[in-house]
């Protein structure tokens, strides 16, 4: 028996050295930016190894004991072993870990617990709700009635009782609450009571906050839902894909939503990359970065506003912060076009009631799971704050603005060389 799992980077730059080139720019631009997109983060060389190995060759239709193939014991213990991890994990009664994405658990979750038709109660898009909440240009909006909530205009936080009049008004089959760029922690016991009193189920989509909630850094809706649906990358830094949880008695209904209604073959390597991040998730070393990345985005919000960029709700109590730019006179696609020229990578996001169009936006998201994953803390939060605002300061078509784009871009190179990724490894290459 040889030890050769998988990936053999030799042999790809001799076979596609295009592709190879590929790999080593992007893992370049990755040392050499800061990476401030909120749902991003490094996963662990454990997750990336399991990630490359063989399991990508198997199938593996079906669930660990009932498959549609042959040889699919190895795969079964990986499946195992993520269904166990994650239902100690989350404390959850039933998890399925087969989704390939946020977006395909959503899907599966609206097949078991829906009809077409059936009216869904949800953030609106405009607010932080994502695309599978809804969206006219989404199979949850064209299959659905949808039926949007919206933040308080004075608050920009979730206006419950709007939630409650909607519901009983519609009275959904299922009301969702989960964000991209909600910075505040959301109520789930109210949620909770609401979908009780209109007689509906309760789905969490906790993609943005599940790392945070294994970390311990933020409450679990897992108690008050019925069902929960995450990715596994983002703040969790696993594999990119998906994981439902949910109430023992909707276990099968979800299973078969997963596959066989919305997906065929299981990605093995991918969940047996899940099963990984997932252990990974139950340290103390985990719970110590979910919370320093909480830390670090209460500072980054903080600096933030005193470079003249208003945190929308007034700060944050998670991974991430949506800032509204217009009193520095520019708007959200132009701090991003600013910042990637300085080498800082967030993004462009839509504030509530946001006057511009999504494309042009009013606002920029800005998450610290990657930076905090690097092992920067709030004193570079703080040094952070002061480069995205000389980047978003900085006209690159006005006198100088160029010169200063790139005199940020050198100090942020000489931040990053200090906390470089992936650095063990490349020490024992
Ligand atoms: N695209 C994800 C994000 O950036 O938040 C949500 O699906």
């Amino acid at each position: 028996m040889g030890t050769f799992w998988g990936p053999d980077f030799a042999a790809l730059e001799r076979d596609d050295p295009e592709i190879a080139a590929v790999l080593l720019d992007e893992l370049a631009r990755q040392r050499q930016t800061l990476q401030l997109v909120a749902s991003e983060s490094f996963a662990s060389p454990a997750v990336l190894t399991a990630l490359g190995s063989t399991l990508a060759n198997k199938y593996a239709e079906g669930y660990p004991g009932s498959r549609y193939y042959g040889g699919c014991a190895q795969v079964d213990r990986a499946e195992e072993l993520a269904v166990a991890r994650a239902r100690e994990l989350f404390g959850a009664e039933h998890a399925n870990v087969q989704p390939h994405s946020g977006a395909s658990a959503n899907l599966a979750v609206y097949a078991a617990l829906a009809e077409p038709g059936d009216p869904v109660l949800a953030l609106g898009l405009p607010h932080g709700g994502h695309l599978t909440h809804g969206s006219r240009a989404n199979f949850s909006g064209k299959w659905f009635h949808p039926i949007a909530y919206r933040v308080d205009p004075r608050t920009e936080e979730i206006d419950y009782d709007e939630v409650r009049d909607l519901a009983l008004a519609h009275r959904p089959k299922l009301i969702i609450c989960g964000s991209a760029s909600y910075s505040r922690l959301i109520d789930f016991a109210r949620f909770r009571e609401i979908a009780d009193e209109v007689g509906a189920y309760l789905m969490v989509d906790a993609a943005h906050v599940i790392g945070l909630v294994a970390g311990r850094a933020v409450p679990s809706p897992v108690p008050h839902a019925d069902v929960v649906t995450c990715t596994t990358h983002k703040a969790l830094r696993g594999p990119r894909g998906g994981m439902i949880l949910c109430r023992a008695d909707l276990g099968r209904r979800v299973d078969k939503a997963v596959f066989p209604f919305a997906q065929g073959g299981p990605m093995m390597h991918s969940v047996a990359a899940k099963a990984v991040a997932l252990r990974e998730a139950g340290t103390a070393a985990f719970r110590e970065y979910a919370q320093q990345t909480v830390r670090n985005a209460r500072a980054l919000a903080a600096g933030l506003a005193a470079e003249g960029m208003r945190p929308v709700t007034g700060g944050t109590d998670t991974h991430l912060a949506l800032l509204d730019v217009r009193e520095l006179g520019v708007c959200g696609r132009d701090v991003e076009a600013r910042c990637a020229r300085a080498r800082i990578a967030l993004n462009k996001n839509a504030i509530p009631y946001d006057p511009e169009k999504p494309a042009v936006a009013s606002g920029v998201r800005v998450g610290t799971p990657g930076v905090t994953s690097q092992g920067m803390r709030e004193d570079e939060m703080r040094r952070i704050a002061g480069l995205i605002g000389a980047a978003a300061r900085s006209d690159p078509a006005a006198a100088g603005g160029a010169g200063r784009l790139d005199e940020v871009a050198e100090e942020v190179s000489e931040l990053v060389r200090r906390f470089p990724i992936y650095a063990e490894q490349e020490a024992m290459a």
